[in-house]
């Protein structure tokens, strides 16, 4: 049992979360730049109107009477860990670890501040320019999100953000850009960030009645016909480009035996992994499609040629994210797991983290073997790991045996994956570089292998220290996998 030999070792980043410089280099505001902390997980799946009656998802702005921005509030994302000025340092660290990969994501209002210009800005376009030569010096591959939880507030304001079918032409415009400009530097790109979030999490929502269910289905669709229009052109662009989906993999089990919690758990996974996972993949939508949209009367926009672009425009590469299993019962009084993003009931088998975040390395096994299965396409893992609450001792370290523990277990279930023939590339760990937390709003549910110094009020000098992770996975990278 080995991992091949060119396997792509990283981490992973989102620039909402990490990069800051928010009104720098000539940077629009972004939908994620008025998210409070700790507010994205209310707000995330809020559907609200627009004063013309236009449709949108996101946040209630929290705005004054004149429409300008409240003042007074804390916006983590403002600054994060200030990647922008650090990213010379940041990445020295990464290659110090043996970094083949790193995954980062590009701010869409960085490069077309509204987000409906034609012309590109320029300061934008050369940050990320340094930022992969960077990257190049050391031999690490980028692995680029076109859009990671982001898009900017202009033409969410203006537009209705993707409830609106022009927001297709934005992306496509956005996405080729990025192509052409960055085509001899980037081979490996992304398209949406958990796509399928959309679906998954609206039943965690207050407003998961039959009108968000039709907004959340449509904005899907205009964003699987984004992603396929983009990767069709990807591809003439260049036709060595590998272009992935990325999907929010959580495993889901039945509770009992009972064939009523069978059929509820294979309906989740229709609705929460494949519904996506088929039509990025396949290029056109499952049959239980049907039964999903019937279920909430929902009826969609979906043009003759929209399927042709679905058809022609088919990933390269699947890739997800993989933190946690859940399950799925009809019965009721059962325990409900609570936290950040997690759902459906307790799984005695399991340990849980202070977030209610099932510790199930199995499940990444079975969810590696599940979809290789299905779509035979090469596998990445490009976010997995702890959020916890590190301490920087005086001395400067930082030991978290039970993160190392946390990937040690998670590292071992891809190989026995990989043995039993699964084509998996590559795994980037979440947040490598500690970061502002997308389910809290803050910097203390940390996941990296390198400390920031910053807290939960944005005080903290940015200093990077070296924790014990960092050692282990070093070690990791340098035995290919074999020393865990
Ligand atoms: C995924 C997102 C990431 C990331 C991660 C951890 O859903 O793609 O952006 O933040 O989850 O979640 P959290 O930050 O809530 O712990």
């Amino acid at each position: 049992m080995s991992f091949p030999k060119e396997f792509l070792w990283g981490g992973a980043t989102a620039a909402n979360q990490f990069e800051g410089a928010y009104k720098e280099g000539g940077r629009g505001l972004s939908m994620m730049d008025i998210t409070t902390a700790g507010s994205l997980d209310q707000s995330r799946l809020v559907t609200y109107k627009f004063e013309d009656g236009k449709v949108g998802r996101g946040k209630v702005i929290p705005k004054d009477a004149k429409g300008a921005v409240l003042p007074g509030q804390y916006y983590p994302n403002h600054i994060g860990v200030d990647f922008y000025h650090h990213y010379k340092e940041d990445i020295a660290l990464l290659a110090d670890m043996g970094f083949k990969v790193f995954r980062m994501s590009i701010s869409w209002s960085r490069i077309f501040p509204h987000g409906d210009e034609i012309q590109p800005n320029q300061k934008g376009l050369a940050f990320y320019h340094s930022v992969f030569q960077e990257l190049k010096k050391y031999d690490i591959e980028p692995l680029v999100t076109i859009s990671h939880y982001e898009t900017p507030l202009y033409l969410e304001e203006h537009y209705g953000g993707w409830s609106n079918r022009k927001m297709i032409d934005f992306y496509v415009h956005f996405a080729k850009t990025l192509f052409k400009e960055y085509k001899n530097e980037v081979k490996y790109w992304l398209t949406f960030n958990e796509i399928n979030t959309t679906i998954m999490f609206l039943e965690l929502s207050q407003e998961s009645n039959d009108q968000a269910y039709q907004n959340a289905y449509q904005q899907l669709h205009y964003q699987y016909v984004a992603s396929a229009k983009a990767v069709y052109e990807g591809h003439q662009i260049n036709s060595q480009f590998e272009i992935g989906c990325m999907i929010c993999g959580i495993v889901s089990y039945p509770l009992t035996s009972d064939p009523k919690d069978i059929l509820a758990n294979r309906y989740a996974w229709e609705k929460n992994i494949f519904y996506s996972g088929d039509v990025q993949c396949k290029g056109s939508y499952p049959s239980f499609a049907k039964r999903l949209w019937q279920e909430h009367h929902v009826e969609l926009d979906i043009t003759e040629s929209d399927l042709s672009d679905l058809k022609k425009g088919t990933v390269d590469l699947y890739t997800f994210s993989y933190y946690m299993s859940s399950v799925i019962t009809t019965h009721d009084n059962d325990e409900k797991v609570g936290g950040n993003f997690s759902m459906g009931v307790k799984n005695p088998y399991l340990n849980y983290s202070q977030w209610q975040w099932a510790d199930d390395p199995l499940g990444l096994q079975y969810y590696l073997e599940m979809i290789y299965d299905r779509y035979h396409l090469p596998l990445m893992v490009v976010e997995n790991g702890l959020g916890a609450i590190d301490k920087l001792e005086k001395d400067g370290k930082v030991h978290d045996p039970y993160r190392i523990d946390y990937m040690r277990e998670h590292i071992k279930a891809m190989e026995v994956a990989i043995d039993h023939g699964v084509n998996l590339i590559g795994y980037t760990s979440w947040g490598c570089i500690d970061l502002v937390s997308a389910g809290t709003g803050q910097m203390s549910k940390r996941y990296g292998l390198i400390y920031v110094d910053r807290d939960d009020q944005g005080n903290g000098t940015l200093a990077r220290y070296k924790k014990d992770s960092f050692y282990w996975y070093k070690n990791v990278i340098h035995s290919n996998g074999q020393d865990l």
